[in-house]
């Protein structure tokens, strides 16, 4: 029997599932809690989907799902302790669901299913539960694939919620989603069509939240402008700031002011450069380093202290884990945690701060500038060049290849397919897949770069919105008549329900790589294949002939 079982990202062992230790380097009790975790919060989820039936809602189950869901996704959090102290927080919340439902008599769905029922013992017993409440507790592979793809769209989505309800905002139709998905998933009742249903669902309330939270970033920052980003270094101590989340970042900007200590953005906090509201801080200096799997190396070199204020982390090494920082949903034994203020403070950065005024400054590893913030505004102040270069054929394709990069050396396709692309071909990219050619002199356009980078992960919306518009101007009858190809990088589960997004939005024919998911068994993978044209990749030669066939 194996000790755990995860498929929920690209790199899964042998392409199939991670039995003994994740290839990401979470352990095997650590896998298995983060189960244990997730069948809690079905547990939740099953008093307050009727909970909200009745018109009652609990602010702090609401809050407590998805910042544990966000916790599971892959390189976010490794803690033990953590995993095992939030499952008991969750079963307080669960009991207090159920206690406030059975006073008003409701008659509750699910109410004898173990997630409302189990208590937790001792940690070596919550071991041995969480070791069966795993995905292969779902015996029919078909059903247990359509599960776990709801449940990696259910992950992405919390992981966008939470970084929209830290700037305030939040949408009441998405929690009411990921409680009915959560339970969804324990039903037996459910078969493939309605999985299959639930799954474009999720797809639905994907754009929604990644909608909610460009409105939650612009409304705050302003809207990402067009920006030259210096990848050089300067000569006084840094900090080093990873993962997707701008609150963090302002923070730390403000708190660093007039300290003497640099600030630089890393992998997914690369966009933070394109946001009005931070640029006018001098002592932001710049991007250090590449996506989130070089870490190991970059952070070494950068000298300074590193926050990761989400995913990715990769397990550190001992030359840098005294200068790493976690904060938010991330976490690794071991490694200093900043928690959140509490009386409506704002975090404290000052241990991190301090740490930086004793340390050299960051070992200069390349020099120049890349370029960026082509998000949804700043595309659509240069709409008329964009529409222009089109008209007139001198650009003739876009090619959507946003995404996530990962270790796999057959990543080397990416930066491989924009190197071959024609000189009349765009890239549109969000998320860390840019970091394979966005380092590349692709040269421009009329003065359009060739790569136009929008942000983030969650900024792929801006590139469906870019699309849409492209439609209208266009006015064509689809989204599909563009000349758009969409030869997308997935690895964690953001990307999957920005997966699941473009699919709801109708968009077909996306070519998936470097390898399609471990969790779609082969009768899921064809439904995609036969209702979306979905793909995998092959060989650069191959696919651009495919990719240029398409008129
Ligand atoms: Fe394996 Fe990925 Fe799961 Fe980590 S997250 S255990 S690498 S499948
Ligand atoms: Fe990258 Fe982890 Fe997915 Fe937000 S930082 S895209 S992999």
């Amino acid at each position: 029997m194996s000790s755990m079982f995860c498929f929920q990202c690209q790199e899964a062992a042998k392409g199939t599932g991670c039995t003994i230790q994740g290839v990401c380097g979470k352990t095997s009790d650590v896998a298995n809690l983060q189960d244990l975790l997730l069948f809690t919060l079905k547990g939740i989820s099953i008093f307050a989907v009727k909970g909200r039936e009745l018109g009652l809602t609990d602010a702090a189950s609401e809050k407590f799902i998805v910042e544990s869901m966000f916790a599971t996704i892959t390189n976010a959090n490794f803690d033990r302790d953590g995993f095992l102290a939030r499952v008991r927080e969750g079963i307080v919340l669960r009991n207090q669901w159920n206690a406030r439902l059975n006073a008003s008599g409701a008659v509750v769905p699910f109410a004898n299913h173990d997630a409302a029922l189990w208590v937790p013992g001792t940690d070596e017993e919550m071991d041995e539960k969480a070791a069966t409440v795993g995905v292969l507790s779902t015996a029919n592979e078909d059903i247990r694939s359509l599960r776990e793809l709801l449940t990696y769209g259910l992950k992405g989505m919390a992981a966008y919620m939470e970084h929209a309800s830290v700037l305030g905002y939040r949408e009441d139709t998405v929690h009411a989603f990921m409680e009915k998905g959560l339970v969804a998933t324990l039903s037996d009742d459910l078969g493939a069509d309605e999985l299959v249903a639930l799954v474009m669902e999720c797809g639905k309330y994907g754009v929604d939240v990644m909608a909610l939270l460009d409105r939650a970033n612009t409304s705050t920052y302003g809207n990402p402008e067009i920006t030259k980003v210096n990848i050089g270094v300067g000569s006084r101590p840094g900090i080093l700031i990873s993962g997707h989340d701008l609150k963090d970042m302002e923070e730390l900007l403000k708190q660093t002011e007039g300290t003497g200590v640099d600030v630089y953005t890393h992998s997914e906090m690369l966009p933070a450069h394109y946001y009005p509201a931070f640029k006018k801080y001098s002592h932001f200096v710049g991007n250090y380093g590449n996506a989130w799997w070089k870490q190991t190396e970059e952070f070494a070199s950068f000298n300074g202290p590193i926050l990761m204020t989400t995913n990715c982390i990769v397990p550190p090494k001992d030359s840098y884990k005294d200068r790493l920082y976690t904060t938010g949903n991330t976490g690794f034994p071991g490694v200093k945690h900043i928690p959140a203020g509490t009386d409506g403070k704002v975090k404290d950065f000052s241990a991190i701060i301090e740490q930086a005024k004793s340390c050299a400054a960051p070992e200069e590893i390349e020099t120049g500038e890349i370029i960026g913030g082509f998000a949804h505004a700043a595309v659509m102040g240069v709409a008329d060049q964009v529409v222009e270069a089109v008209q007139t054929g001198a650009i003739k394709r876009f090619f959507v290849m946003a995404g996530c990069d990962g270790r796999m050396k057959s990543r080397d396709y990416y930066t491989d397919f924009a190197s071959a692309l024609p000189n009349d071909a765009v890239i549109l990219t969000a998320g860390c897949a840019k970091y394979k050619y966005n380092k590349l002199d692709l040269g421009a356009i009329g003065g359009i770069p060739r790569v136009l980078d929008a942000g983030q992960c969650n900024d792929s919306y801006s590139l469906v919105v870019i699309a849409m518009k492209l439609k209208e101007v266009f006015g064509l009858e689809d989204i599909n008549e563009l000349p758009i190809s969409y030869n997308i990088a997935w690895y964690e589960q953001k990307a999957v329900i920005v997966l699941l997004a473009l699919l709801y939005l109708g968009v077909k024919n996306i070519h998936l790589g470097p390898t399609l998911p471990a969790f779609l068994s082969p009768n899921v993978a064809k439904v995609l294949v036969d209702n979306f044209g979905i793909g995998g990749i092959t060989t650069v030669d191959a696919d651009m002939e495919q990719f240029m066939a398409v008129v």
